[in-house]
């Protein structure tokens, strides 16, 4: 019984996500990223799929932008959720051009939680900058979970990618993988019995 245990212990652990991706020299969960995009309203040099392709997953380099303070894009995270957990809790990239080390770019607007704030990133990687964001400086509870956060215009924000830290798989239950991996493990005793 001990044996088929580990061994179910150790397929399950196998079969948990644990890839990661690298943006920018910084490291984040795989599923960390933004991964559509809700309702959107005003000029932002892109509609409908292309926006959304900009916005969503972990490229960085292509971008949206927009001047006016009032126009905004809800960004959706449907595999992972953002906690506002230690610290920082998202991160931001931006494009405002190439720069060095310490080369402010475009200031971003959030809106979370009915709160607006606004950051400055910094240059990290060729022409995309990066800010770091606490869900606590937007009044979230602590260790709660929050699967979208506006962007607003003005400033000229050069958006292009979203990546939770404090990042939270949304876990979906699979009933055939677990029977598979149970039969897995009977299969196991089975051949220790044989074999005994
Ligand atoms: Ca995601
Ligand atoms: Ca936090
Ligand atoms: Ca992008």
């Amino acid at each position: 019984m001990k044996n088929y245990l580990l061994c179910l212990f150790l397929l399950l652990a196998l079969a948990l996500p644990s890839w990661a991706v690298t943006v920018c020299g910084i490291t984040f969960a795989d599923d960390a990223f933004a991964d559509d995009i809700g309702t959107y309203a005003g000029s932002w040099g892109a509609t409908g799929t292309a926006l959304r392709d900009i916005l969503v997953g972990t490229t960085v380099g292509d971008s949206v932008c927009s001047g006016t303070a009032t126009d905004y894009v809800n960004i959706l995270f449907t595999d992972n959720y953002i906690k506002n957990g230690t610290g920082v809790d998202f991160a931001a990239f931006e494009e405002s051009g190439t720069g060095t080390s310490g080369t402010p770019g475009c200031t971003l607007t959030f809106t979370i939680n009915s709160v607006t704030k606004q950051y400055v990133p910094y240059w990290v990687s060729g022409t995309t900058y990066v800010t770091y964001i606490d869900l606590a400086d937007f009044g979230v509870a602590t260790n709660a979970l929050i699967s979208s956060i506006q962007i607003r215009g003005g400033g000229d924000p050069d958006y292009t990618a979203f990546g939770a830290i404090n990042n939270v798989s949304v876990v979906i239950p699979e009933p055939a993988s677990l029977i598979l991996l149970s039969l897995v493990g009977l299969g196991f005793i089975l051949f220790r019995r044989i074999h005994a």
